[in-house]
């Protein structure tokens, strides 16, 4: 099991119930254990970390990595926006506060290594370079989207940026990506299987048959558990005996980390470890990322199961602020380079949505493509 070079931050380790109190939060169920003033050292020693690891890359990658994240940021904004108009139907499940996961992982990989989600999927996309015009279209419905229009918001897929899916049944993307890293294995393509979950699927069987059998088999594939804390409504605390979701590799003799997921270059690091693993020894890695969503869990959750003080507790240290303090920071980038970002993004964002107004319905016999590899005699007619 490889070594984090800086402490991580302190996994859950208090009994459900205890945590909240000792946080000074309004009492709930919250699996929040995590103390502000126990861990503001902490998290200084984190940002020294993260000035220090900006020294080691360049300017374009840098730059690269918050345009990102200010990308997914300003869409889902505006598909919020666009989805309270009603322009956009069906379940939308904002990624807002978690983008240093996407884009701190993806920035480490490949181009030909795959990458699958769950339904929380638009930031995945973007950071894997699908364009936002086609992001923006799927969630319009329309034939110009990423899926031509028939996946929506939970079902992005995009063969060429081998971005597998989007996937809207809890945990169904984990064997999934373990039978892709098997393929690659068996065909010695060298590729790298990546897979993000969230820490209520880690409850699920077929989580557990992945990891028995990956590590067996020694398959090249990397496990990110995205733990935001809450499966809709409903906290880790009252959710899982053992929250220490890390843990839960050693149960496999599988390799394993805790990973602060504000912290975008800590996830690029951690993602790394587990790259090399992957690659030059055909094993694979869970990866806990500690995060948290801003947002409910979506568009349509009255969100009383959380106090306003939490989530402004985790906003203190929000992903992309955090990143742009720091870049600022080390010099790389003045407000007027940042704004010159934001104005880029702001561009971007605009022309996805002018995209995803102009583009077609999908034709009505759409209805019956993509569907079956061998359509069944007299389908569709
Ligand atoms: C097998 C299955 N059970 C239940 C659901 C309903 N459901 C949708 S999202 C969700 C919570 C999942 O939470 P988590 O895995 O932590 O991901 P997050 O939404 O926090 O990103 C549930 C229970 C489902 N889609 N699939
Ligand atoms: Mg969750």
């Amino acid at each position: 099991m490889s070594e984090l070079k800086v402490k991580p931050l302190k996994p859950r380790d208090q009994p459900a119930g205890q945590a909240t109190a000792a946080a000074g939060v309004a009492e709930t169920d919250s699996t929040d254990a995590i103390n502000p003033e126990e861990l503001r050292e902490e998290h200084e020693q984190r940002q020294q970390h993260q000035h220090q690891q900006i020294e080691e890359l360049d300017q374009e990658t840098l730059q690269k990595i918050l345009y990102q994240m200010v990308l997914i940021r300003r869409f889902e904004e505006k598909a919020a926006e666009a989805y309270t108009l009603g322009k956009i139907g069906g379940f939308c499940h904002l990624y807002i506060g978690q983008e240093a996961v996407a884009v701190g992982a993806l920035s480490a990989i490949r181009d030909d290594d795959y990458v699958m989600t769950s339904y929380r999927d638009h930031g995945h996309a973007l950071a894997r370079g699908t364009s936002a015009d086609e992001v923006m279209a799927e969630l319009y419905g329309k034939a110009g989207g990423c899926s031509a229009g028939k996946g929506g918001s939970m079902h992005l897929f995009d063969r060429d940026a081998h971005f597998l899916g989007g996937h809207g049944i809890v945990g169904a993307q984990i064997p999934l990506a373990t039978g892709v890293a098997f393929a690659a294995k068996y065909k010695g393509t060298g590729q790298v299987s990546l897979v993000f979950f969230g820490e209520a699927a880690v409850n699920q069987g077929a989580l557990h048959e992945s990891f028995n059998m990956a590590q067996l088999w020694k398959l090249p594939c990397i496990y990110f558990c995205e733990n935001n804390q809450y499966g809709m409504g409903t906290s880790l605390a009252r959710a899982m005996s053992l929250q220490d979701v890390s843990q839960k590799a050693h149960a496999y003799g599988m390799a394993s980390e805790f990973v602060d997921g504000m912290d975008v270059l800590a996830v690029r690091e951690a993602t790394a470890r587990a790259v090399a693993r992957a690659r030059d020894e055909s094993l694979p890695t869970l990866i806990e990322v500690r995060t948290y969503r801003f947002m409910g869990h979506s568009m349509s959750d009255p969100g009383n199961y959380r106090t306003r003080a939490e989530i402004e507790k985790h906003q203190e240290r929000d992903p992309v602020k955090l990143f742009s303090d720091s870049l600022k920071h080390k010099g790389v980038m003045d407000d007027a380079a940042i704004k010159e970002l934001e104005n880029r993004v702001r561009a971007e964002v605009e022309h996805s949505v002018k995209f995803a107004e102009e583009s077609p319905l999908p034709a009505p016999e759409e209805l019956y493509t993509n569907v079956y590899a061998n359509p069944p005699r007299g389908y569709g007619q």
